[in-house]
């Protein structure tokens, strides 16, 4: 049951922030990020393998372990969660969507504008410029057995083409951790939904809206410890409290 109160803040606000983690992907099959992995890659931790460092001392392993998530994700289907963005989207004038995700289900699901703080698994770059890299249409297929898929390299220059993600040690996308801020400044009610909070500096949005005296609404399964610094918790899967939000709005 969603009580009154972010209901009423969402129909009286000007602009509304979502920020996003790990969490509304969940029931689209996509692992989070600290849960456990599964599979080929089970008794591999994540923090391990984000990292530039993980990719220069192998790039075959850290290559199939993101060719493998890429997999997933082109095999997932957005969920009800990523669907009531969508909703909300079109029934709110002033919705910035800022998601930590690597995914695309914002964007299959419909929803536009979506900013991706950690970039995206779609869009590998060369290594040594930068300049996008085109892969090949197609799910990738699971490696025969084994982790390690070699990495493309650019014909031309024969640099190695990385994952376009933001790793751990990285700085953020300018424009787009710019936008984030900027939002979170600007925003009368901001939304965290199915992160742990423990990624910075995007946990620090939620601290910045808070300052300036946004009303803040937390969707999770779980405790994270920001439950006494919202001014709502709402407690369930993003694909069952949105969902009935959006109903009531
Ligand atoms: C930076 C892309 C400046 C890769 C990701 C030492 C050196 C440098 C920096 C640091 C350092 N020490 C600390 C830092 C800062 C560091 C950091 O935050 N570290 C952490 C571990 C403390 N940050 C950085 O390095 C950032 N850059 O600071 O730049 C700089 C630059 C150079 C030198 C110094 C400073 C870059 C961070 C970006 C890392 N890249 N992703 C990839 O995906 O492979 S982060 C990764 O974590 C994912 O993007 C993920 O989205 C993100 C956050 O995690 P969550 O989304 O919150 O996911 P999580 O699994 O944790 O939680 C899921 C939640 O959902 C849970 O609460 C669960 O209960 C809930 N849930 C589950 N199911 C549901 C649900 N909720 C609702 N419904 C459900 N159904």
């Amino acid at each position: 049951m969603i009580p009154e109160g972010p209901i009423g803040a969402l129909r009286a606000a000007g602009h509304v922030m979502l920020l996003t983690g790990a969490g509304i992907s969940a029931e689209s099959g996509l692992a989070t990020f600290r849960a456990p992995l599964t599979g080929l890659w089970e008794n591999f931790n994540p923090m391990d393998f984000a990292t530039l460092h993980a990719f220069e001392s192998d790039p075959a392993l850290v290559w199939g372990w993101y060719e493998w998530r890429r997999m997933r994700v082109m095999q997932a289907e957005p969920n009800d969660g990523h669907l009531a963005i969508t909703a909300l989207q079109r029934k709110l004038n002033g919705l910035s969507l800022i998601t930590q995700n690597v995914d695309d289900l914002h964007e299959r699901a419909g929803s536009h504008f979506v900013r991706h703080l950690h970039g995206t698994i779609q869009q590998p770059r060369c290594m040594a410029c930068g300049k996008a890299h085109t892969l090949p249409p197609g799910i990738p297929v699971e490696p025969d057995g084994g982790r390690k898929v070699e990495p493309p390299r650019r014909r031309d220059c024969g640099s190695l083409i990385r994952p376009g993600v933001v790793w751990f040690g990285e700085s953020l996308p300018r424009k787009e951790w710019e936008a984030a801020e900027q939002a979170a400044r600007q925003c009368d009610v901001f939304f965290c939904i199915g992160t742990s909070g423990v990624v910075e500096p995007a946990a620090s949005l939620l601290r910045l809206a808070s300052a300036r005296g946004a009303i803040t609404v937390q969707i999770n399964t779980e405790d994270t410890g920001l439950e006494d610094r919202v001014t709502y918790n709402l407690r369930g899967p993003a694909a069952v409290v949105l969902p009935e939000l959006v109903r009531h709005l």
